[in-house]
Order: structure tokens, then sequence, then C-alpha cells
């Protein structure tokens, strides 16, 4: 494989694994102060917030996206003012309709009212807003501003019934007067919730998006390994000699692709690049000398013509499993030391190739 067809490949995968991948429609409403900027930045982190403006859909709601940024966002105001029933039928209408439209990609695929804890109070509009949201997208109830519940999650499952469920959280630390430091708490949950609510479409989007629970962008990533460890088995069980390694590769790039935009990794062809070749090198440089490796390594480009041969089943399936995996350790791992710093492929690359290194260790050890 040449160098240019090694890098069309790439880009073909990053545009795949975008496309794939999507983006999550999410509705934010509740009244003004409740905090629901704050939760956005704190799920999500500032990423939304830069995005100006907005875009207005209704009077009252507007949408925010970004290039590259696996949420779409449609924050509601105003609607606790004069023209209450209006607002919130012009809002209602608008996601009937986007919601009746064929492309699920275009829906809004989940809400989150948000009530204040400090108020303890459901007013009627809200019930209703909330009744008629939930004929649409599911909706979960979040109680901001938490400290002490007293009843209220209760009163709130009560009187809005339509909630998926309720959750009660606290965006930001809290140093009260007397002393006590209260953490953040409850975002953990409101993402997993909303995992578990959000259509299987758009999960590895929001899985992407958040950034309070890494465990659900690993989940989505083992997810995309075992299907990438099919497609290699299948590949592998062809009878056809010589064109299996080389079938391999567009699986692994795939895979890595898929990783990455699971990792919300800001992916382009250059930056999947430098990972991909680090990582087809390496593997040759590890594992050396074993014949499943010759024939991946005769793709590398730049690592010299080895003779290639057949592959089986198993061992096509188990070398994607372990390149998988150890592109999940690496970015599991820097995402555990860095938290949601931007990571360059510099880094990721090496990381990959350490733990490429490592795994080939254990194998020679066992
Ligand atoms: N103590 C505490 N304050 C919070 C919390 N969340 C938000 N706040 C504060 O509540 C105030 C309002 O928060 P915002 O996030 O701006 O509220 P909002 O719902 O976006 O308000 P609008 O955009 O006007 O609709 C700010 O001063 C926040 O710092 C929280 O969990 N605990
Ligand atoms: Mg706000």
């Amino acid at each position: 494989m040449e160098l240019t067809e090694l890098n069309d490949l790439v880009e073909r995968m990053v545009k795949e694994a975008l496309d794939r991948r999507g983006v999550a429609t999410l509705l934010i409403a509740g009244k003004t102060g409740v905090g629901k900027s704050t939760l956005l930045n704190a799920v999500f982190g500032e990423n939304l917030a830069e995005t100006g403006q907005g875009r207005p859909i209704t009077p009252s709601a507007r949408l925010y996206e970004k290039e590259g940024f696996p949420l779409r966002l449609i924050d509601t105001r105003g609607i606790e003012l004069a023209a209450y029933t209006q607002t919130v039928t012009e809002l209602i209408a608008h996601i009937r309709i986007r919601n009746e439209g064929r492309d699920p990609r275009d829906h809004v695929h989940v809400a989150w009212y948000c009530l204040s804890e400090d108020s303890r109070r459901v007013e009627d509009g809200e019930r209703d807003l909330v009744a008629a949201l939930a004929r649409h997208v599911p909706v979960l109830g979040v109680i901001t501003k938490s400290r002490a519940d007293m009843g209220f999650r209760d009163e709130v499952l009560r009187q809005m019934p339509e909630l998926r469920n309720v959750v009660s959280v606290r965006a930001i630390t809290e140093e009260l007067d007397d002393g006590p430091v209260l953490p953040p708490k409850g975002l953990d949950t409101l993402v997993d919730l909303t995992m578990e609510v959000v259509p299987e479409g758009q999960q590895t989007a929001f899985a992407a998006a958040q950034r309070v629970a890494l465990k659900h962008q690993v989940n989505q990533s083992r997810k995309i390994i075992a299907t990438a460890a099919t497609a290699a088995a299948a590949v592998g069980a062809t009878p056809i000699p010589f064109a299996d390694a080389a079938a391999l590769v567009p699986i692994q790039v795939g895979m890595l692709a898929g990783i990455s935009a699971a990792f919300g990794l800001d992916l382009s062809r250059a930056f999947l690049g430098t990972i991909v070749s680090g990582g087809l090198a390496s593997m040759g440089g590890v594992v050396g000398g074993r014949a499943i490796v010759t024939g991946l390594l005769k793709l590398v480009p730049g690592a010299g013509t080895i003779a290639g041969g057949a592959i089986a089943a198993a061992t096509a399936s188990t070398l994607t499993t372990a390149f998988g995996f150890a592109y999940l350790a690496a970015l599991k791992h820097l995402r555990e030391q860095h938290g949601d710093a931007p990571l360059s492929a510099d880094d990721i690359s090496r990381a990959f190739q350490d733990q490429l290194r490592r795994k080939a260790k254990e194998s020679e050890e066992t």
C-alpha cells in the first residue's frame, strides 16, 4: 500500500466514523436562573457555551452547534414570560415537526427539564410543558442546586409522571459559610440515565460529548472493537491468499477512527494518520517475526516489502482485538491523567505504541 493510498483510506475512515457516530440533540428547559448553563458547562465543558448566540428556532429557543462537537443543544428561554402559552405551543410544534421527520439524526433525542431545589415548587405551566414534551421525546427531570432533598424528588415524580426519571445534581462545588464544602454530585447519574433513554443511534455521540463518565466512551469503544473483530474474522476465513492481510488494514483503521470518534477527539486525516502509522509500524516492530505481522508490515509505508500470507480467522480477530484494546487503554490512560485537556496526535500515538509494546511483552511472557 502506497502512502497516498493509506492517506486516502484514513480520510475515508475518518469520514465514515464521524458519520456513523453522528451528533446527539439535547433540549434543555427550565425557569431562568435554575442553573441550566452551569449544568451544561459541568457536563459538556465550556465548548458549547463558546458557540455564541446560537440560531433562533422559535422566538424562545435557540439551537447551538459547533463543527466537530457531537452534541447539538436547544436551549429555551423566557418560558415564564407573559406570552407563556404561545411560547410553549411554538416550541412543542417545532419539536413535533422535527421528531416526525424521517431522518432520526435530525430529531431531538432527549430533554432535560430543570427545577431548582431552592424553590421546591412545581408550577402548572412547567407540568404542562413536560407533559407536552414527553409526547415527542424522552424527558428526564433534573433537580438543580441540590443540597437537601426533603421529599422534593418524590414530589416532582408525582407531579410530572411523564418524566422517565428524576436526578438531583449539584453542578458546582459549594462552600457553605460555616465551613462544609459540598462537591458536585449527581452529574454521572444524570449521564447514566440519559444514556439509557437516548436512541441507540445517538448513544456514541452522547457518550463522546459528555465528560463526566469515561466509562461510557469506554463501553462504546468496546462495541466498536467487537464489531471490527467480527469483520476481521470474516476476512481471515476467506480463502483468498494475500488479499486477507490487506483487507484487515481498513478494518483496523476504521476501528481506530471509530474509537477516536467515541472519545470525541478532534478527528482529521492528519490526526488519525499519525496514530495509524505509529500503530501499524510498532505492530510490526513489536511482534516482529511472526507470520501474521509480516502481512501487515508489508502494508506500512517505509517498512519494506515482505511477502504476505494467509491468516486464520482466529488470528485476524485476535490481532484486531489486541490492536483495539491497546488503543482504548492508551486513550483511557491519557484521559485519566490529563482530564479533558486536548490531546495531541503525537501524545496519543506514543501512548498507543507503549500499550502495544506492553501487550506484546505480556504475550511473550505467557
Ligand atoms: N450553589 C449552586 N449554584 C448554582 C448551581 N448551579 C447554578 N448555580 C448558580 O445559579 C445561577 C444561575 O445559573 P445559570 O446556569 O446561569 O442559570 P440558567 O438556568 O442558565 O439561567 P438562564 O440562562 O437565565 O435561563 C448562577 O449564579 C450559578 O452559579 C449549583 O449547583 N449550586
Ligand atoms: Mg443560561
